[in-house]
C-alpha cells in the first residue's frame, strides 16, 4: 500500500469524530486578501511558507518549533501565505496550530491536509484558513469538484495539486484558479524538479491560473529554476523550518 493511501485510510477512521462534533475555535474573525488575487499581481517569485514540524518521508523536521513564531517570522520574511499543516498523526500538525496562526498573522492561511470529506473544509474555515488543499490524487473526479465548489461557496481560495500529467488534465477539467504541481510523488516519495518542468508547458498555456511550485525546494537555484519554468510561486516547508535565518533564506 502506498503511504498516500495509509494517510488517506487513517483519514477516514477520524471523519466520524469530525463529523459528531462541531468546530468550536476561538478565531478573531478577520478578513484576509485573496491569494489568487495577491498571486497574480504579483511580479516576482511568491513564496508560501509552511509550518511542518514532522512528515512521513523525514521523520521529525522541527518537533518543538513555535507555529506562531514561525508564522509571524515568515510573514515579516514577506511570505505571500503561510501554509498549515493539520494532519496529526503522520504530520505532527493540529487545528490548534492553525488557530494559533490565524490570530497573529494577516497574511492568506492555507490549511494542508488530506481532504477526503466536506466537513474537513467546514473545520478549515472554521479555524481560520482562506485556503484549502485539494490533492487530486486522493479524490474521485466527482468528489474533486464538489469539494471544489463548496470551498468556493464558503469564500475560500482552493490549491489544487497534482503530480502528473494525469492528475493536471483531471484538474484542468474543473479549470481551477491554482494549480500547484506537487514535485514529490506522494505515492513514492521521490521529489524531482523536473516535475514541475514538465507540466509547465499546459499551465502556460492559461493565463488565468496560478501556478504553484510544491516541495523539494533547497535553495535560490531551485526557487529561480521552477521560476523560468513558469511558477508564480513555490511551496516550501523542511528547508525553512531547518533555516536558521528565515529572514535570510526568503530573501536569498
Ligand atoms: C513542502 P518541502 O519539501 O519543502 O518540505 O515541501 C510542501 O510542498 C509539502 O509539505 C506538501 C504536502 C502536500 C504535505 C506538498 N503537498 C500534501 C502534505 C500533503
Amino acid at each position: 500500500m502506498t503511504i498516500l493511501q495509509t494517510i488517506l485510510d487513517h483519514k477516514s477512521t477520524i471523519l466520524s469524530s469530525l463529523l459528531e462534533n462541531e468546530p468550536q475555535f476561538e478565531v478573531k474573525r478577520k478578513t484576509r486578501p485573496s491569494l489568487y488575487n495577491d498571486l497574480r499581481k504579483a511580479e516576482t517569485l511568491q513564496i508560501i511558507s509552511e509550518m511542518k514540524r514532522a512528515s512521513p518521508s523525514k521523520g521529525l523536521i522541527a518537533e518543538g518549533a513555535n507555529p506562531i513564531e514561525q508564522a509571524k517570522t515568515y510573514e515579516q520574511a514577506g511570505a505571500a501565505c503561510i501554509s498549515v499543516l493539520t494532519e496529526e498523526k503522520f504530520f505532527k500538525g493540529s487545528f490548534q496550530d492553525l488557530v494559533d496562526i490565524a490570530n497573529h498573522v494577516d497574511i492568506p492561511i492555507l490549511n494542508k491536509d488530506f481532504i477526503i470529506h466536506e466537513v474537513q473544509i467546514d473545520y478549515a474555515k472554521a479555524a481560520g484558513a482562506s485556503v484549502i488543499l485539494l490533492i487530486v490524487a486522493a479524490l474521485s473526479d466527482e468528489k474533486l469538484k464538489a469539494f471544489y465548489t463548496y470551498a468556493s461557496m464558503l469564500g475560500l481560495d482552493v490549491l489544487v495539486e497534482v503530480h502528473n500529467e494525469e492528475e493536471l488534465d483531471r484538474a484542468l477539467a474543473i479549470h481551477p484558479k491554482i494549480i500547484g504541481v506537487n514535485n514529490r510523488d506522494l505515492k513514492t516519495f521521490t521529489v524531482d524538479l523536473a516535475q514541475s518542468e514538465k507540466l509547465a508547458n499546459k499551465l502556460n498555456d492559461y493565463d488565468d491560473i496560478v501556478f504553484i511550485s510544491e516541495s523539494g525546494i533547497w535553495n535560490a537555484e531551485d526557487a529561480t529554476r521552477v521560476a523560468k519554468a513558469g511558477a508564480h510561486g513555490v511551496l516550501v516547508g523542511e528547508s525553512l523550518m531547518r533555516s536558521g535565518d528565515v529572514g535570510e533564506a526568503l530573501t536569498s
